[in-house]
């Protein structure tokens, strides 16, 4: 059966907030079990959410008091005297997205303190908010110098980067989660006032705006939801049909929305909206957005999806690249970008039934998304690239706060993902140890799972009906237990052998036929029913599709759900970019709860290669090459990593040669000295934007004189420089230097060398310029920026 896009079921809404909720005349055919139904007490999630609920919220909060988020209401509230702003148009979104966080972990485990605290948070935005419902600090502030994003009028540059709407997107989700929580209508009433204002400004025949960066749209459904109020669908309905053909792909407005068929710009946008696109279709009945998000999924699964679930693949826009345009060192994939792609793959699931929708939420779950944040809960990832060579590390704080503050409320929410259900059909979708009640319309089923998920593919699944009841039990069987490493062409296993995958009912192998990714158990149910399932925890090695180019060589290893890196820690030498393992090599995996908060890692055997000077051939060492969980790196300081693993000689990097470069002591006019090592670290870079690796920059500086100095281990005779300029134009702000010059050091006096061919200037290539010999310990270059760019560098040689 495929569970068919129903218009007719009433909204069962969240059971344990059941109240909270207006019957409804449709909504999703499917259904979830709210995470307050689900009590996940496993190894895996319980220590996580608990981390998210004693760190990461409070640092969270902590971080906004500090940077001045708190500050930006209390002036607008005329608590705080100064026009003194933070940096972003949208920082109001990180104090709704921490109370949304925080609402969800207190639904979990009660905490007054927290609790108390959000209160005053919300008597606060509620002293923000203007009298007509107008809410957003930068303009009721009234700075004397308005931030250049907010226009003179409202509304005037939402279509732009003011975030007005954003905003009010961000304060529905929170208000609504307040409310469920803690049933207090203090959040509730600010945000509805803040939605009626906008019914009233904005819709058909009104000011006829669409919402720059979309979240609002799903803000209105909640409160649609919650509210029962016609109007919030409806507003949400036109703010997505009011949008394209005129405007750009950055922001999804090239087009109407029901005629996209790709996924385009930027990608939290984006997957925000095709999440709205889902619900309004659900909630309205109106079928004419199904057609684009069913083709929009395929074009990512298709064309746009890392092997980590991650999205969004070039950092000019923080967009979705061109198809097969997933590079690794350079992806963005942005932890927002991680987070809305779980949400969109759910509402896809809710519509449609199918289990290659979680099987895509459950790869970005476990992989792109949990990168996310460290292990501490205190450290961040806003891009999660796939391969390292030390330059990325998580930081405590950005500027720009939106992936901290959205996994305090994603994590405390994930619960909420495990179970659905459509009348009396019961969905399985994850697996954490956990119990569970949920009503289906034939009665309450307790409900427990027991599982060393994702170290082990042993499920355990006591179903205990009130009484003998009749429903169906559809336990999700993941794609990667039946080869397939995730929905579309992009990945495959290289040995798609079939494993052998049981299931069990009262301890009797049953037969079963898949329904759309899951094997169904019709029946009636009676208290002590016990269902195993056995999945084949195989270590496998995914290839991507020949397309594309920077995974071509080389394999990814997957283990259930979790896929792997080679991280500098465990590997000869903290070296990972120069290690090749045989596509056959076989690989032995064991547990170690000590390490990484418990893992299982894999060890093989691979070869690592290391370049010599005057001489073309490459030295070759055997050694033991071990993998750890991708989500798990970065936690033991900045190190090389790689998804990636070469199976090719020639996808690897060997280890650079000693040369007079490497082994001097970089230092530049920079004040940070993470970057110097890209000086010297021989990898040749496709052309002069190429992020891939390495490379040193002065932006935001412009028109400045700056310099890059190497001091030699020992004096040497050089007679040659080479430079590869780093030039991100048009969409970033490097360009190739006005001018610069060769100096070298004479009895503690810079001079000039005596370039013997010209100093030439060009991108996507070196500049070599040559000079009269000179004998010295120290070199530098002095760079002219150009007038209205900085510069960066990619390599620099000398001979
Ligand atoms: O514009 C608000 C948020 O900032 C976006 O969602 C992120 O991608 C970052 O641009
Ligand atoms: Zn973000």
């Amino acid at each position: 059966m495929r569970p068919p896009f129903l218009f007719s079921l009433l909204y069962l809404g969240f059971a344990s907030a059941a109240s909270a909720q207006k019957a409804l005349p449709r909504d999703y055919p499917i259904q979830p079990v709210a995470f307050t139904q689900v009590h996940v007490h496993d190894k895996f999630w319980a220590p996580k959410m608990q981390t998210n609920a004693d760190v990461t919220i409070p640092h969270t909060l902590q971080q906004c008091r500090q940077d001045g988020h708190i500050d930006n209401f209390r002036r607008a509230a005329g608590e705080l005297p100064g026009d003194k702003l933070t940096q972003f148009p949208f920082d109001d979104t990180d104090i709704y997205k921490v109370i949304e966080g925080a609402s969800y972990a207190m639904q979990v485990k009660s905490n007054p303190k927290l609790g108390a605290y959000v209160d005053s948070l919300i008597t606060l935005i509620g002293k923000a908010q203007e009298p007509d419902g107008y809410l957003y600090t930068f303009r009721t502030v009234k700075a004397a110098k308005p931030h250049e994003w907010i226009g003179k009028k409202r509304w005037e540059k939402e279509e732009d980067l003011s975030h007005e709407l954003y905003n009010s997107g961000h304060l529905y989700e929170a208000a609504v989660a307040h409310y469920q929580a803690t049933g207090k209508k203090t959040l509730l009433d600010i945000a509805t006032k803040n939605a009626d204002l906008l019914v009233r400004d904005l819709g058909p025949g009104k000011i006829e705006v669409y919402p720059g960066h979309q979240v609002v749209e799903i803000g209105l459904a909640k409160l649609y939801r919650v509210t029962g109020k016609q109007q919030y669908l409806d507003l949400a309905k036109f703010f997505l049909d009011v949008r394209g053909p005129k405007g750009n792909d950055y922001n999804q407005a090239a087009k109407r929305v029901v005629d996209q068929d790709a996924a385009v710009g930027h990608a939290v946008r984006a997957t925000y909206m095709y999440s709205a696109m889902a619900d309004v279709a659900a909630l309205t009945g109106d079928p004419s957005y199904l057609k684009a998000i069913d083709a929009i999924w395929e074009d990512v699964v298709n064309h746009k999806l890392y092997i980590t679930g991650g999205i969004g693949a070039t950092g000019n826009g923080e967009a979705f690249g061109k198809p097969f345009e997933l590079p690794n060192m350079s992806a963005y994939a942005e932890t927002c970008a991680s987070i809305a792609n779980v949400y969109w793959n759910n509402r896809m699931f809710l519509l449609h039934g199918d289990a290659k929708y979680i099987d895509v939420l459950e790869r970005t779950l476990y992989n792109g998304l949990i990168a996310g944040v460290s292990l501490s809960g205190d450290h961040f990832f806003y891009p999660n690239p796939l391969a390292s060579m030390g330059q990325h590390q998580r930081g405590s704080w950005f500027a720009c706060a939106c992936c901290i503050s959205n996994m305090t409320r994603f994590m405390a929410s994930v619960p909420g993902y495990v179970y659905a259900q459509n009348a009396d059909n019961l969905y399985v979708n994850l697996f954490m140890t956990s119990t569970s009640d949920v009503q289906l319309p034939s009665g309450k089923v307790n409900i427990e799972q027991k599982t060393n998920y994702p170290w082990d593919g042993q499920l355990d699944l006591a179903v205990n009906p009130q009484k003998r009841q009749d429903f169906a039990l559809r336990v999700r069987i993941p794609g990667w237990a039946q080869q397939q490493p995730s929905p579309g062409n992009l990945y495959k296993f290289m040995d798609a052998a079939p494993q052998p995958i049981t299931l069990s009912l009262n301890g009797k192998p049953v037969q079963y036929t898949l329904d759309h990714g899951y094997a169904v158990l019709k029946r009636r149910w009676q208290k002590g029913d016990h269902v195993t399932l056995s999945l084949p925890m195989t270590t496998e090695k995914v290839v991507a599709s020949t397309q594309v180019k920077d995974d071509q060589g080389k394999f990814a290893l997957q283990r259930g759900p979790i896929v792997y890196c080679l991280e500098g820690p465990d590997n000869a030498n903290g070296l990972v970019q120069n290690i090749t393992v045989d596509q056959k090599a076989p690989v032995d995996v064991v547990y170690q709860d000590a390490m990484l908060n418990g893992i299982d890692v894999l060890t093989t055997n691979g070869v690592s290669t290391r370049r010599q000077l005057n001489s073309d051939q490459l030295l070759t060492t055997p050694q033991a090459v071990k993998a750890i969980p991708y989500y798990a790196w970065a936690n033991r300081g900045p190190s090389d990593m790689t998804v990636w693993v070469p199976y090719e000689a020639s996808a690897s990097k060997p280890q650079p040669a000693p040369t007079v470069a490497s082994r001097s002591t970089a230092s530049s006019s920079l004040k940070s000295t993470k970057t110097l090592k890209a000086l010297s670290d021989q990898y040749d870079p496709i052309d002069s934007k190429d992020a891939n690796y390495p490379y040193l920059h002065w932006w935001p500086k412009k028109n400045t004189t700056e310099f890059v100095q190497y001091d030699f281990a020992e004096p040497a005779t050089v007679s040659e420089s080479k430079v590869y300029w780093f030039d991100d134009g048009p969409w970033g702000g490097c360009r190739i230097p006005a001018s610069y010059k060769v100096y070298y050091q004479k009895d503690g006096q810079w001079v000039p060398v005596k370039n013997t061919t010209p100093y030439a200037i060009a991108k996507d290539q070196y500049n070599t310029v040559q000079f009269e010999p000179v004998r010295t310990t120290a070199l530098k270059l002095e760079v002219q920026l150009p007038t209205d760019n900085a510069t960066g560098i990619h390599e620099w040689m000398v001979k």
